[in-house]
């Protein structure tokens, strides 16, 4: 009999794309496997709280689907017929195809493609030390932050905001476009300290009534993509009832009365007919942030994924600048911590062997690029070749047919390396299997809170599986790469890369097992002024000067409005397609990640579109009744369910169910585009037009 040796509890970090990055406590039952997952309770931010799918981490690293062994595709594309082989032909066979292709189509012509399955600095970047060294294709990641991060950017010139942590200090809490019970239940844990210890109030400002929505003492549902209206309307409302703090709007702002005479036009009358929500709950929301100086504007990711999401996230963190609220604890808006944590990645990256003249080809553009699309392609050759790490964009990446055109391409040869037989790892060519989190030793940065949390390994990795450190290293030798990094053990770069950062060391961190990296109130608060050369937050932004990463070819387009707005670039509904679709995220999936495990399973049961029953009745569409949903990009078969918690003319589907989870195998981002989204990149997932009808 197997028993357990004794159970030891071991510190380690939660690896996924989620904004908390939760601290955790992993009970390492013997060498190879684990038993229950809790939250660190002496980490304040995590304050001993984790979601049940992290809780319950060992049906997925002990899961009898991981993937084990080397495999390489025997049958045609797409289907399930794979034999093991050894990892050093594998790796040969990927090395030798990657030496092809450079030599036919030059090093361009290889593309490594990655994403956030791992937040891991080093297990997630380190690709790109490969892809610098070798001068392949570039990578210009959009599939997630790019609205956003520009959107708030636009303002305060910065990355950061007020300390997370004072949202438990807050009088009012605005929970804007993020459904934190489901993608960051942390939010929520401090949310109710503030309720309960000084009676504070919660705004939830949504599509749907979510989860969160359950919990605000004020909802408020609007239409998808037209927050911008719903904040200039809050905004009219302060200046006219006195409660904007023209002392702090003459010495912090660039030209607060061209915004107070650009508002006055647009009262909450206007709004509501733009977003569907009532002028009673829009004068509501304007007073309780009036009235409570103290008010906290945790705005998440949801509404930047529309066509006009980056002006709309500039739109609602504009408001607290109204107020003068970042003056005080507990006030002001936070989005992501990016910009504390200084990092020199040059190590991890290889950014010293970078050459900035490769093109750079768009993540979210993924199904352009792989059909051959010039303009996706920058002119340079097309892709031949790929190594995918750490996501699957067969599932996750919009305008899914195009994408899967792609991976079918014959002359395409595609590595992926999983944990999981994916929708993508399907399509390969090479399937090598990956280490989880608990398997290796990497350093991890929260976005949503203010901390560096380690993630050591704590048991051996079961079957065959590598890590990302690993396989790019090896590649490396293959390939003639050089870089010193390629010689170094994910330690080695751990502690190399947080010295050049100026966090200490690795030993320091095992120590610690987190950092703190909180900057003080006044930095924190722009206190002495925001991140602009004059110091002024921005109502007015010179988009073409908001200081984002990006290709050159990315330009703002001159019509993007200078003033918050309501932007009407969105795909309004229209004769054809009487529906607006949002993909917001299930509770029990991350992404893709977790549609692997029964509970989870359990719990989503199958994919659903939530409709009015109003909508329903005039269709003919019955609860639990197929349908179909469509537009000009495919088609989609799930499951009606009639909910009156959406407004008219508004669909909602959790996603990202696996395209087998669908009758015919088209995944919900058969629906969604992949045009990019003003300024800089992105996709707009919350942004679709869609006719519903009985299947
Ligand atoms: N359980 C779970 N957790 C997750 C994820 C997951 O898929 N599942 N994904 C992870 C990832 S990668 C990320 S980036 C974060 C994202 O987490 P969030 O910041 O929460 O962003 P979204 O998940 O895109 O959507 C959040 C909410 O925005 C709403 N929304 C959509 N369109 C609009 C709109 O136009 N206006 C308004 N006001 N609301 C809108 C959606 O209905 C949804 O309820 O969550 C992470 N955590
Ligand atoms: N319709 C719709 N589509 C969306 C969204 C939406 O809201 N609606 N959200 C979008 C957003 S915000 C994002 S961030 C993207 C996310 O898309 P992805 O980054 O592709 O996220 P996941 O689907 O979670 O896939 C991550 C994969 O990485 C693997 N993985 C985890 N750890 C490791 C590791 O250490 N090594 C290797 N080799 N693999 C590993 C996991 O098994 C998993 O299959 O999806 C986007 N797609
Ligand atoms: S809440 Fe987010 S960071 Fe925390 S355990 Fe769950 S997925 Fe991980
Ligand atoms: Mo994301």
């Amino acid at each position: 009999m197997n028993k357990p040796l004794g159970l030891t509890i071991r510190a380690s970090a939660c690896p996924h794309d989620c904004p908390s990055t939760c601290a955790l406590e992993v009970e390492v039952l013997d060498a190879r496997s684990i038993g229950r997952v809790r939250g660190a309770a002496d980490n304040s931010y995590t304050a001993g709280v984790i979601c049940a799918k992290v809780a319950r981490y060992a049906e997925r690293v002990h899961h009898p689907h991981r993937l084990m062994r080397p495999l390489r595709r025997k049958g045609a594309k797409g289907s399930t017929d794979f034999e093991p082989l050894s990892w050093e032909d594998a790796l040969d066979i990927v090395a030798e195809r990657f030496l092809r292709e450079e030599r036919r189509l030059g090093p361009e012509a290889v593309w490594p493609y990655y994403y956030a399955g791992t937040m891991g600095l080093v297990m997630r970047d380190g690709i790109n030390r490969l892809r610098h060294a070798k001068h392949y294709s570039g990578f210009f990641s959009t599939i997630c932050v790019n609205p956003a991060w520009a959107g708030y950017i636009a303002g305060t010139g910065r990355l950061a905001g007020p300390d997370p942590r004072e949202m438990a200090k807050t009088d009012l809490l605005v929970i804007w476009g993020t459904n934190a019970v489901n993608t960051q239940v942390n939010v929520m844990a401090h949310a109710t300290r503030a309720r309960r210890e000084r009676g504070a109030k919660i705004v939830v400002v949504d599509v749907y009534r979510n989860a969160t929505m359950e919990q605000a003492d004020l909802p408020v549902l609007i239409r998808p993509g037209t927050d911008g209206a719903l904040a200039c309307a809050v905004m009219h409302c302060l200046f006219r009832d006195g409660k904007a703090d023209w002392d702090y709007l003459r010495r912090y702002t660039d030209c607060p009365d061209a915004l107070a005479a650009h508002v006055r036009t647009r009262d909450p009358a206007w709004a509501a007919a733009i977003t569907g929500c009532d002028v009673a709950t829009i004068e509501e929301f304007a007073r309780l942030v009036g009235e409570r100086k103290r008010a906290f504007f945790r705005l998440g990711y949801g509404f930047s994924r529309s066509r006009n999401g980056a002006v709309n996230m500039h739109a609602a963190s504009c408001i607290p600048a109204v107020t003068g609220a970042w003056l005080v604890e507990g006030g002001g808006a936070f989005h992501n911590n990016g910009a504390i944590f200084h990092w020199d990645k040059t190590l991890i990256e290889g950014l010293d062997v970078r050459d900035p003249s490769i093109r750079m080809l768009d993540q979210s553009r993924i199904g352009a690029i792989l059909t051959g699309d010039r303009e996706a392609l920058a002119g340079g050759p097309p892709v031949a070749a790929m190594l995918i790490q750490n996501t699957n964009p067969v599932s996750v990446a919009p305008d899914q047919e195009a994408v899967k055109r792609g991976f079918a391409r014959e002359d395409l040869f595609v590595c992926v390396h999983e944990q999981f037989m994916t929708d993508t790892a399907r399509m390969a060519d090479i399937v090598l299997p990956a280490t989880t989190f608990l398997e290796h030793d990497d350093v991890y940065q929260a976005g949503g809170a203010q901390y560096i949390v380690l993630g050591p390994k704590l048991i051996e990795p079961p079957g065959e599986c590598r890590s990302n450190h690993e396989v790019v290293c090896a590649l490396a030798r293959r390939l003639g790469a050089e870089h010193r990094g390629f010689r170094m053990s994910a330690r080695e770069i751990i502690d190399e890369t947080l010295r050049a950062s100026g966090w200490g060391g690795l030993e320091d961190l095992e120590a610690k097992r987190w950092i703190d990296c909180q900057p003080d109130f006044e930095t924190a608060h722009y206190i002495n002024g925001f991140g602009w050369a004059d110091g002024k937050f921005k109502f007015s932004p010179d988009w073409s000067k908001v200081p984002f990463p990006r290709p050159t070819t990315y330009v703002p387009p001159a019509d993007m409005p200078r003033l918050p707005d309501h932007w009407e670039v969105i795909e309004e509904a229209d004769a054809e397609h009487p529906f607006r679709l949002a993909t917001s995220p299930a509770r029990n999936f991350l992404n893709s990640t977790f549609t692997e495990t029964p509970t989870s399973l359990a719990r989503e049961r199958r994919p659903e579109v939530m409709i009015h029953p109003d909508d329903a009745a005039s269709l003919g569409i019955a609860d639990g009744a197929k349908v179909v949903l469509g537009n000009r990009r495919g088609a989609v078969r799930l499951y009606a369910r009639l909910f009156e918690g959406v407004r008219r003319g508004v669909l909602i589907a959790e996603s990202i169910w696996p395209n087998a989870a669908f009758e015919d195998g088209r995944g919900i981002n058969t629906l969604t585009g992949a045009d990019a989204v003003a300024p800089f990149g992105g996709a707009a997932f919350h942004d679709t037009k869609v006719w519903i009808r009985p299947a």
